[in-house]
C-alpha cells in the first residue's frame, strides 16, 4: 500500500514540476519563438500565439483544479441548507456545538464594558476595526473569534479572503434592529452566527422594487379588517426566517442587495410561514418551552400559534469581509 502512495505522490510531484515547466515554457520567449521556427514550417505564425495560449490554459486548468473541485465540492454541500426560494439563503442549524456557545458567550461577556456600544434598542461589540466609506481601519480578530470565523469561511467557501469584521449585537427580549441592508463596504456575503434566543428575522424587498398595494377586505371574528398586501416587481416577496441558537445564516447576492432584514422588538415573534420552519423545529428540542404550539381554542379556534417566547437575551455575531483594507495602520 506504502509503495503505491509513494509512487503516486511521486507521480503526484512530477505532475506539478511538469506543469510548471509548460507553464514557464508557456510564457518564455525562449520556447516562444521555438514555436516561430516550428510554426515557420507552416508559415503561419498565429499558431505560436493559440499553442502558447493552449498550454498555458493547460497548465493552469491542471493546477487549479483541485482548488475548483474544493469550491465546487463546498458549494455542493452548502446548497443542501439552501432555504426559501431565493437561491442565496442558507440556514445552517448546529453549526457551533453547545461547548461553542458557552466559550463565546464567555468571551463576549469578559470583554470590558467600554467595548460595549450603547444603542436605543440593543448594544453591540465591534470587532476587526472601523469600518470607513473608504476601508476598514484593521484591527486584528482575536482567536476566540477567528476560531468561528475560519470555520465559517472554510466551510462556506463563499469568501475570497478571511472575514476580518465581526458585530457582535445583544438584545434584550423586548429589542430588534430596523429593517436596513448592510453597506457597500462589505462584501455581498454576510454569516450571522446566533446565540441565546431563538428569534424571527424578516427580510422585506428593498422599496425600489415595489410596484404597488392592494387592500383586502378579510373576515375576523365577524368583523372585516382590512390587510395591504404590497406588490413587488418579478419574484420579489417579504419572507421570514428562525434563527435558532447555535445556528448559521448566511445570505448574499441580491438576498443582499435587493431585500432589507430585521428583527421585531417584541417579547413574543410570530413564526407562522418561516421558510425554514421545518429544519428549525427539528433542532429545537431543548427549547421546546419556547415555542407555542399548541391550540389555543379559547383566541383563535383551531389555529395553531406559531410563535416563540424571548425570555432570554439574544447574542449574534455578523461575520463580515470588508476587501479594502487601509494599509498605513
Ligand atoms: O442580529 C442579527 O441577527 C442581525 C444583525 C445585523 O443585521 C447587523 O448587525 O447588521
Amino acid at each position: 500500500m506504502d509503495s503505491v502512495r509513494k509512487t503516486s505522490n511521486s507521480f503526484v510531484s512530477f505532475l506539478h514540476i511538469f506543469i510548471k515547466f509548460l507553464l514557464s515554457c508557456s510564457l518564455s520567449p525562449v520556447f516562444g519563438s521555438a514555436i516561430v521556427l516550428r510554426n515557420s514550417h507552416h508559415r503561419n505564425c498565429r499558431h505560436s500565439l493559440s499553442l502558447r495560449r493552449y498550454l498555458k490554459n493547460f497548465a493552469l486548468q491542471l493546477l487549479h483544479k483541485p482548488v475548483m473541485d474544493n469550491i465546487e465540492a463546498k458549494q455542493q454541500r452548502l446548497d443542501n441548507f439552501k432555504i426559501g426560494s431565493l437561491p442565496n439563503v442558507f440556514y445552517i442549524p448546529d453549526f457551533i456545538t453547545d461547548a461553542d456557545q458557552t466559550l463565546l458567550f464567555n468571551n463576549i461577556y469578559a470583554a470590558p464594558s467600554s467595548k460595549w456600544k450603547l444603542l436605543k434598542n440593543r448594544r453591540l461589540q465591534n470587532w476587526g476595526g472601523v469600518v470607513h466609506e473608504k476601508g476598514l481601519l484593521p484591527q486584528a480578530l482575536p482567536p476566540w473569534l477567528t476560531n468561528f470565523t475560519h470555520k465559517i469561511s472554510e466551510e462556506s467557501g463563499l469568501f475570497p479572503s478571511p472575514i476580518n469584521h465581526v458585530l457582535i449585537n445583544e438584545y434584550q427580549p423586548n429589542q430588534g434592529i430596523m429593517p436596513h441592508q448592510d453597506g457597500p463596504s462589505y462584501f455581498p456575503v454576510v454569516a450571522i452566527l446566533s446565540l441565546g434566543s431563538p428569534v424571527v428575522m424578516d427580510f422585506t424587498p428593498h422599496a425600489r422594487l415595489k410596484l404597488d398595494s392592494q387592500v383586502i377586505d378579510k373576515e375576523s371574528d365577524g368583523e372585516t379588517i382590512e390587510i395591504v398586501k404590497d406588490k413587488w416587481l418579478d419574484d420579489h416577496r417579504p419572507f421570514s426566517i428562525i434563527l435558532m441558537p447555535r445556528s448559521l445564516l448566511i445570505f448574499k447576492d441580491n438576498a443582499y442587495s435587493d431585500y432589507l432584514h430585521g428583527i421585531k422588538d417584541c417579547e413574543v415573534h410570530d413564526y407562522d410561514g418561516a421558510v425554514n420552519e421545518a429544519e428549525a423545529l427539528k433542532h429545537s428540542e431543548s427549547y421546546r418551552h419556547l415555542f407555542g404550539s399548541e391550540d389555543k381554542e379559547e383566541t383563535i379556534g383551531k389555529e395553531e400559534c406559531k410563535n416563540i417566547s424571548r425570555t432570554v437575551n439574544r447574542v449574534s455575531l455578523t461575520c463580515r469581509l470588508v476587501p479594502k483594507v487601509h494599509k498605513n495602520c
